[in-house]
Order: C-alpha cells, then structure tokens, then sequence
C-alpha cells in the first residue's frame, strides 16, 4: 500500500525499522528508462552536487553519511540512468551522501563482490561514512521512502521487490540488487569473498557471512523496496560462475581467510567527475 508508508513503519517499529521519511520525500517516483540525458545535462539538473558526485544538504545538519559503492565495467547506459535517477532521490532525503564507481580494469571475468570490498576501502579513505551502499548499476528505486541509510545493528536488503522477480523476493534468502552496511558491520563479517569471479553466488556468500558472523538482515517493507531493472542481455566477461556451488558449500570454512583480510588489488585512477567519483582498478584475474 503506497500511500501509507508512516503506518507501515509505524507497524514495524519493533523491528527497528527507520523512522519515518525525511519531510522532503514523496513516495513512489516514475522510473524513466529510454535514452537517458547525457552526462553533462544531468549535471546541469543537479548544481548542489560537487566533483566527485559530492552532496551535501544545503539547509541542515545532516544525520546520514553515506557512500554509494557501484561495481561496473562497460555499461554507460546503465550509468547514466542511474546517476539521473539517484542524485535528486537522494537529495530528496536529505542525506550527506558520495556516488562510487568502482571499475573493473582490463578484460578479465567481472568480480562483483571484490569490487565492492575495494570501493568500500577506498570510500573510507574520504570520510567518516555511517553507511556504505551496495549498489548495482542497473537498478532504479522505485520509491523514496526506502531510505538510504543504515540499520545500527545489521546489515540491510534494500531491493526486496525488483518488477524483474515480479515484485517479490525470488527466493527467502536473497542479498543481490542494493544492500547496506556499517563499516562496523563490514568488518564484522570480514567484508565480502574475493574469490567469486563471473556471475552468481556472491551474493548468497554475503548473505551467509551475514549469519555466521552473528548478524541477521534487515528489510524495508515490500511495498517500499520497489526496484526497476534496466534490462539487458547477459555481459561479455561476467559468464555463469561455474564454481559458484563449490565455492558457497566452503563459505563457512573461508569467511575469516577470505576477505576484507586478504584483499590485494591495484588502484589505477582515482578522479572526481562531476557527478561522481570514478576509481579504476587492476584486480587481478581468476587464477
Ligand atoms: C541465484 C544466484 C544469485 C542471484 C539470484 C538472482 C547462485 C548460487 C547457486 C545456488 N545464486 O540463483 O547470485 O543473485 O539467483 O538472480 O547462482
């Protein structure tokens, strides 16, 4: 039910669900998709935004700081979309917020968690962020009181309703699309794997070290975790991760090794677009 986002809260407050929205929200957003603008007349949209994808609200003191971490490699559409859509929605809840785009150098298999663990190291290197988003180019939140901030305790699953999965988690124990986490939380569960290279599996890895580290996930109610996917054909460079299964039955055995602790990689650019922070880097290949 859309239009009673404060009584759903409210219901679940229990659960430690957020407080209501910030006054400047507006609930469900249309979600554009056809040719997006180009990079300079989104920026054009958003002037409080500053080199690097930088904001900060204008008119008080904010209580959210957090930095939205975007693996990626060769998809400018996607980017664009996405970079249209969440600057203003994230104006909206007056947050302090940064955009990262963690690219994967060279033609090797895409590894999406490794990616993650660098962008939320190298996040952290700029500001005391409380929170560090998850966030995968091609999804676009459908309303904005699904707030982007974090829960102190858990880990959050943001997008539990994508119109790809007909609105619906897919399955119980799904931790794809957009997530979140403390820093503390983060080190907590020794970060994400480094080892899952191509498609699948490393979001469930997530989900376990979530568990085994003591924790469990939180979740925005249904009606407010509305995702759009941009759709589009599997990627060249992120196949089907054959190794997925094997890897997912060791994750007990290889969470404490495997992770924020054993994470190698190197920084090839760092530099401050204007709508966002763009970090390139060299993370090895699948050996
Ligand atoms: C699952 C994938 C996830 C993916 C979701 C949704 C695996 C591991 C083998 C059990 N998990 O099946 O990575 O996010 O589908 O597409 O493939």
């Amino acid at each position: 039910d859309y239009s009673r986002p404060h009584d759903v809260y409210t219901n679940l407050s229990h659960l430690g669900v957020p407080p209501p929205p910030p006054r400047n929200s507006v609930g469900p957003v249309s979600v554009h998709l056809s040719s997006p603008l180009s990079l300079e007349e989104i920026r054009q949209r958003n002037p409080l935004v500053l080199p690097g994808g930088h904001y900060r609200p204008p008119d008080c003191e904010p209580r959210h700081h957090t930095a939205i971490v975007v693996p990626y490699r060769n998809r400018q559409i996607h980017l664009r979309a996405l970079l249209y859509h969440l600057h203003p929605f994230l104006q909206r809840q007056q947050i302090h917020y940064s955009i990262y785009i963690v690219q994967q150098w060279g033609n090797s298999t895409f590894n999406r968690a490794k990616l993650l663990n660098v962008g939320v190291r190298e996040a952290l290197r700029d500001e005391d962020w409380s929170c560090i988003f998850l966030h995968d180019v091609d999804l676009l939140p459908e309303n904005d009181h699904n707030t982007y901030t974090c829960h102190k305790q858990f880990p959050t699953h943001l997008s539990v309703a994508m119109d790809k999965f007909r609105y619906r988690l897919p399955y119980p124990q799904y931790f794809g699309g957009v997530s979140a986490v403390t820093p503390d939380q983060y080190m907590k569960m020794n970060g994400f794997p480094n080892q899952y290279w191509g498609w699948g599996g490393e979001d469930d890895d997530i989900a376990a070290r979530v568990r085994l580290s003591g924790m469990k996930i939180m979740r925005p109610p249904v009606a407010i975790g509305h995702y759009k996917m941009i759709k589009h054909k599997g990627d060249r460079g992120n196949e089907q991760n054959p190794r997925r299964f094997d890897l997912l039955k060791r994750t007990r055995l290889n969470w404490r090794s495997d992770g924020l602790n054993s994470l190698t990689y190197e920084l090839l650019s760092r530099e401050l677009e204007p709508l966002y922070t763009n970090l390139t880097v060299d993370i090895g290949e699948d050996p």
